[in-house]
């Protein structure tokens, strides 16, 4: 009879993307330092300047299929080898199912994927397109990015905490940890899980979680490499 595998739950943000090249939200380079959060990650933003918000996203989209998985992507998509692994992301961009992770939850929605503007159900993978406010969905409103603006609802969230609840063990890589209920997540970690929290700088974080400070295409594939039993490797190896 095989024993059950244990479980991993992996929280990302932007930080892991970071090194496949995208710029993530609160670093000096971040988006937010160029524009205001309020004018284009909110409805009311699409609703008052629909043009402004789709050049953003299409730029985006853009910059996102041109990016490649990194090796802390490849490394989380080797702990299904041994694990079973659910990634529950932040980020909009696909470079984790791109990586090979099979169980990926995206709390804020996807750049590939529109929707209707009046039915979050009507959802339809556009890829890298460009949209424009002319666009319309199948129900004949406006087709708008299928991400969870600022001040909506995350339908993930109850699958995302039960999914914590269940861990052995919890990676949280690469959030600044800023933005609720997604941080809120970490809370959510049974008290005997081992839990630990990789990131460039310290965010404010509940002192359960072991630490490690460092980038996280260097930092995750050396806990992946432990995790996995294996002697301490070269990170390139995942690359
Ligand atoms: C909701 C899609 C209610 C958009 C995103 C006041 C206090 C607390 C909360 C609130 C408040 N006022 C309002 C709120 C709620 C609000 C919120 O949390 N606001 C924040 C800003 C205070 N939340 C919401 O509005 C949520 N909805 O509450 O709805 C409701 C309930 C019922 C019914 C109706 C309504 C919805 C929030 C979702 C917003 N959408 N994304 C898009 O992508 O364009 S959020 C977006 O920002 C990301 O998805 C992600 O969640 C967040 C960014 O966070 P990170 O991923 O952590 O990125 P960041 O840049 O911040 O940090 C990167 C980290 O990586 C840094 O620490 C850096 O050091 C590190 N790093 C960088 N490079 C590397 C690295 N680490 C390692 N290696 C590297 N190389």
């Amino acid at each position: 009879m095989q024993s059950k595998k244990e479980k991993i739950v992996v929280i990302s943000g932007a930080g892991i993307s970071a090194e496949s090249g995208l710029v993530t939200f609160r670093d000096a380079d971040g988006l937010w330092q160029k524009y205001a959060v309020e004018e284009l990650a909110t409805p009311e933003a699409f609703a008052a300047n629909p043009e402004l918000v789709h050049r953003f996203y299409n730029a985006r989209r853009k910059q996102a299929a041109a990016a490649s998985p990194n090796a802390a992507h490849l490394a989380i998509a080797s702990l299904e080898q041994h694990y079973q692994v659910v990634v529950i992301t932040q980020n909009v961009d696909d470079l984790h199912e791109r990586a090979g992770s099979t169980q990926v939850i995206h709390l804020h929605g996807k750049l590939c994927e529109a929707r209707s503007s009046l039915n979050p159900e009507l959802v339809e993978y556009i890829g890298d397109v460009e949209l424009t406010e002319h666009d319309t969905a199948a129900d004949g409103s406006a087709l708008r990015p299928n991400i969870v603006w600022f001040g909506e609802e995350v339908p993930a969230m109850i699958t995302a905490i039960e999914e914590v609840e269940s861990a052995d063990k919890i990676l949280v890589v690469g959030s600044s940890l800023q933005v609720y209920p997604a941080a809120s997540l970490l809370s959510y970690a049974h008290h005997k899980a081992e839990k630990v929290l990789i990131n460039l700088e310290s965010p404010d974080f509940i002192s359960e979680y072991r630490f490690l400070q460092g980038k996280t295409a260097t930092e995750v594939p050396k806990l992946v490499a432990s995790w996995l039993g294996m002697a301490a490797i070269n990170p390139t190896k995942f690359v």
